[in-house]
């Protein structure tokens, strides 16, 4: 009976295994979410749970969703990419009945009307077999599931969203939250629980096993593959979206997901806003283009900056301001290593670019570099952007297997207390670094960031420069 039991289990997993093909082979294995739900226990103090739920969906318009992202930190620990969802980690084993196990996941229902319309679901055989997680229920049965929260001298949980859609199921992430809310009795979020959820999730991600460095190697470089065929595509005559969509066309051919933030594609006084997002100049003329994009592969983002002038060549004052930044680079990545705390890494880049504009008259006193470069210079990287780090203050320093971004910036808007020959001159170089115990690697090294090698690459053609589509 067991064997025919097994059987059918067998079928039924064979079916959903087969049930969509020619996917990726390059995701995390289950084994690497596993060991990290056991590192994460590792790190929980006694008689604790952890409870760590999906993403909300989002609505883009009335009845239709964004993209669903999930929560980093669930994707971590799992593997799973849908909505709706909830996973429970018990520091020690749990013994409800003849039940053991020290972990537990709710998941979504398979339903195959639905998934008509909204896509294939894992659901709980789909989990269990696929991503390895063995105690698995639909998240309708969480309401009725036994878990006795006061027993815990912890519980342990991320920021409760509070803006989140009811589909009035009970089951969807509005229900979920309801029923763990009442369950555990928690009528407000508690700062010690957040603050050790962060605790834990930092020490992990911060630190970067072998299977997501060749991930965060594969993004970084596919990324590159894309600013560099940017640059030689790049005419006056260009949109800033085209610039945008060459990079999207270029991730996607490699099998990125996406780009893991909204590209920054600005022009001239464009490139002065740190975050611009538009992308709707429709000529970049004779001015600098800054290109901040980097895909998302496998959850994994890459962040990578180049500045590069549209025409080709960069102009006296351009080549000035872009050498200061790349010099400021330069000297931060000297210190890239094992032991150098953080903050050096920004008062590096900020000594470099202050003694520089000095020199070139943009500035009369030090203090004033913040003027022009208002931003630090590194940030961690890897399933978030702006990736977990545990950043405690002056002593924080680095250490091997930390990816981090080093970005020095200088900006000058128009109507800038300057010669006016400088304003509208926007410079970011931004490399992705992965940090050994005496000395770094810079993953994105495949695009060049030397003046002299950016022009070189702008006058070669790109297959871009062929592509003939008809007049609308
Ligand atoms: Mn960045």
């Amino acid at each position: 009976m067991k064997q025919l039991f097994l059987f059918f289990t067998f079928l039924i997993c064979t079916n959903l295994i087969h049930s969509q093909e020619n996917l990726p082979t390059d995701y995390l294995s289950k084994e690497f979410h596993e060991g990290r739900r056991e590192a994460f226990r590792n790190l929980m103090p006694a008689n604790s749970v952890a409870v760590i739920f999906s993403y909300p969906e989002r609505v883009f318009s009335r009845d239709i969703n964004y993209n669903f992202h999930q929560n980093p930190d669930l994707y971590y620990l799992t593997g799973y990419k849908e909505p709706d969802a909830v996973l429970f980690i018990f520091k020690e084993i749990q013994n409800i009945g003849a039940d053991s196990y020290n972990e537990v996941f709710f998941v979504r229902e398979r339903n195959a009307a639905r998934e008509i319309w909204t896509g294939r679901r894992l659901g709980v055989e789909g989990t269990k077999a696929k991503l390895g997680i063995s105690t698995v229920y639909n998240g309708g049965d969480f309401k009725d599931f036994t878990i006795d929260f006061k027993k815990f001298s912890k519980i342990i949980y991320d920021k409760i969203p509070n803006d989140i859609t009811n589909d009035t199921s009970g089951f969807d992430l509005f229900g979920l939250l309801q029923t763990f809310k009442v369950k555990a009795g928690i009528n407000q979020e508690d700062p010690a629980s957040l603050g050790t959820f962060y605790d834990i999730t930092s020490t992990l991600r911060e630190i970067k096993t072998p299977e997501e460095v060749d991930l965060m190697r594969k993004s970084v470089r596919l990324s590159c593959v894309a600013h560099n065929e940017v640059m030689k595509a790049i005419n006056t005559e260009m949109s800033e979206n085209e610039a945008d969509g060459i990079h999207a066309y270029i991730h996607r051919k490699y099998g990125a997901e996406g780009e893991g933030y909204p590209p920054i594609v600005g022009v001239g006084a464009n490139g002065c806003i740190l975050h611009y997002g538009e992308n709707n100049s429709t000529k970049m003329n004779n001015q600098l283009l800054l290109m901040d994009v980097g895909s998302e592969y496998h959850g994994y983002s890459a962040d990578v900056t180049r500045t590069i002038p549209a025409n080709g060549k960069f102009t006296e004052e351009q080549k000035a301001i872009y050498q200061l930044v790349y010099d400021a680079q330069e000297a931060v990545f000297k210190i890239c290593k094992e032991g150098t705390p953080l903050i050096d890494l920004n008062t590096t880049a900020r000594e470099v670019l202050a003694n520089g504009l000095l020199k070139l008259g943009i500035i009369k006193n030090r203090e004033e570099v913040k003027i022009y470069y208002p931003h630090g210079c590194s940030h961690f990287l890897g399933l978030d952007v702006h990736d977990k780090g545990n950043f405690k203050g002056a002593k924080t320093a680095l250490k091997e297997n930390m990816i981090i971004t080093v970005e020095p910036g200088i900006y000058i808007p128009a109507n800038s207390n300057c010669d006016k020959k400088w304003w509208n001159i926007g410079v970011r170089i931004e490399d992705d670094i992965l940090i050994k115990k005496d000395s770094y690697e810079n993953l994105s090294a495949e695009s060049p960031r030397k003046w002299e090698e950016i022009e070189k690459l702008a006058s070669e053609k790109s297959t871009f420069n062929e592509l003939k589509l008809p007049k609308i």
